[in-house]
């Protein structure tokens, strides 16, 4: 083993890794003679890819304090954790400004902020055992970073199983010289919740671990493990917990939200799915979506009657409304339940989740179907590199995986996917399991191979295959990692790390 070697490498540069389990040593397995050094996130190539950015120089700070808390959810009280509000109040910004962002840890645990769907400098990417320490309890951490690209994306803690608490919020960063013209703007983040009603994230993990064969041999009989969850869209098992609730923006459906407008104003939708295990099909009553952004990115515009949204996932669409009140209906796919906010632009009834919403059985967009647009593909190159991520596993050990290896927070790197900066490189997500996969790279909006959407997050469907193509021009260790957090936290993740020279 050469690993030692390597380790001693990288400790005198200084950086140490962090595992959940406590400090580790960033260790470099691998069975290869002379196994790869990675850059660093507090390194030169990190540094200068940031100052590359050219932001404005404007800073918007804002506080994020993460405690514990209780949602009010119809009458029923969760104790949970969250950044104040659920989800917490959204933050604005103006792509080329600097966020910055105080976090204050008052959790009785370890947690970090991620910001899901950026191309940001690595060392604020927060991932624990990768890019950072953990913030301590009763400790802080301020990230800072220049937001490149206008788009909707979200943040939400890197630490076990805390995204299924309700820790997280919108991040929507602005384009100053925004394309798209609308009367009224609208976030809706999606979530399946159980924290605090039915169990913690933390015992419904522990309960998976015991797999579906340790559940029929008696061993964890707790409820949360859903089978019998089948969706046509997903390719057959759509999720592995129960849910008591649905909820968009923080509310269920007997206390939903109700965005107000009028008849003919034009509507941005900004659709994110913060859930944990469930898949959306989103659709609003009497109305034709128009999808224009995948994952904040543009696409050939798309009419559609509802679109799929997996976990992490985020699609922009446009809607003319109509006179009336409507059912905003995000149905928890294969779960035969539903989450519901209402919009109101005239007289009528609320709707309910019982009123018919005929459009989520009509046409569903799926991701395969769009086109990004011609100023964010990444046009004709030679590929550099091609890299496999392989997934395995399944329910009845609960040992989900990337190529082989179940990720080990105390070893990150082994098994990590290299790459060296100014790349071109195809990646090929192979789905090898039973199961659908919502794959979600860090750092990088690749692109479906072929024409096909600038994204950071693809349902990948069982059995199957989806390539896509991205450029290494951002140097670090990304996570890369199935966005069922109970999947990630059971082995399924990696690092892709950009190879130091
Ligand atoms: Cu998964």
């Amino acid at each position: 083993m050469t690993s030692s070697l390597i380790s001693t490498t990288l400790s005198r540069r200084g950086f140490i890794a962090v595992g959940t389990g406590g400090l580790a040593a960033l260790a470099l397995a691998s069975c290869s003679p002379t196994p790869p050094r990675y850059v660093t996130p507090t390194s030169a190539p990190v540094r200068e890819a940031e100052l590359a950015r050219a932001g404005t120089g404007r800073v918007t700070s804002v506080a994020l304090r993460a405690a514990e808390t209780q949602l009010d959810l119809a009458g029923t009280t969760a104790e949970t954790w969250s950044f104040g509000p659920v989800p917490a109040s959204t933050i604005r910004i103006t792509a080329g400004d600097t966020l910055r962002a105080t976090v204050s840890n008052d959790l009785p645990a370890d947690t970090s902020v991620h910001w899901h769907g950026l191309a940001l400098r690595n060392d604020m990417d927060g991932v624990p055992g990768a890019t950072q320490a953990p913030i301590g309890a009763g400790e802080k951490f301020t990230y800072e970073f220049v937001t490149a690209q206008p788009g909707t994306y979200w943040f939400h803690p890197h630490v076990g199983p805390q995204l299924d608490r309700g820790l997280y919020g919108a991040l929507i960063i602005e384009d100053p010289n925004e394309p798209l013209s609308y009367d009224d703007e609208w976030v809706v983040v999606l979530d399946d919740w159980l924290d605090g009603v039915t169990a913690t994230p933390d015992e419904v993990l522990e309960e998976l671990n015991g797999g579906m064969g340790g559940m029929m041999s008696g061993g964890g009989m707790g409820g949360n493990m859903m089978m019998g969850a089948r969706s046509d869209l997903l390719g057959g098992d759509a999720g592995d917990v129960r849910y008591p609730h649905f909820l968009i923006n923080g509310r269920p459906p007997a206390d939903p939200e109700t965005f107000t407008s009028a008849p003919g104003r034009r509507v941005r939708i900004r659709l994110i799915n913060a859930g944990s295990d469930t898949a959306f099909r989103v659709a609003l009553g009497g109305h034709r979506l128009t999808v224009t952004h995948s994952d904040g990115f543009p696409v050939n515009p798309v009419d559609t009657d509802a679109v799929l949204i997996g976990m992490g996932e985020r699609y922009d669409v446009l809607v003319t409304l109509g006179d009336g009140a409507f059912p905003l209906v995000a149905m928890a796919e294969g779960k035969d339940d539903k989450a519901l906010a209402i919009v109101r632009t005239g007289s009528g009834e609320p709707p309910t989740t019982a009123t018919a919403v005929p459009e989520l059985t009509r046409s569903v967009l799926t991701a395969e179907t769009l086109v990004a647009s011609s100023e964010v593909a990444l046009g004709t190159r030679d590929v550099d590199r091609e890299l496999t991520a392989t997934l395995s596993g399944s329910m009845m050990d609960y040992d989900w995986a990337i190529n082989g290896r179940r990720f080990d927070p105390t070893n990150p790197m082994a098994g990590a996917l290299g790459v060296s900066q100014g790349e071109r490189v195809r990646l090929n997500i192979k789905n090898e399991t039973q199961m659908w996969h919502p794959f979600h790279l860090h750092g990088h909006t690749y692109q479906h191979s072929g024409e096909g959407p600038r994204k950071d997050t693809s349902i990948v469907l069982p059995g199957k295959s989806l390539s896509v193509i991205f450029d290494a021009d951002n140097p670090g260790l990304w996570a890369a990692h199935c966005h069922n957090i109970y999947h990630a936290e059971a082995g399924m993740m990696t690092i892709l790390g950009y190879t130091a020279s």
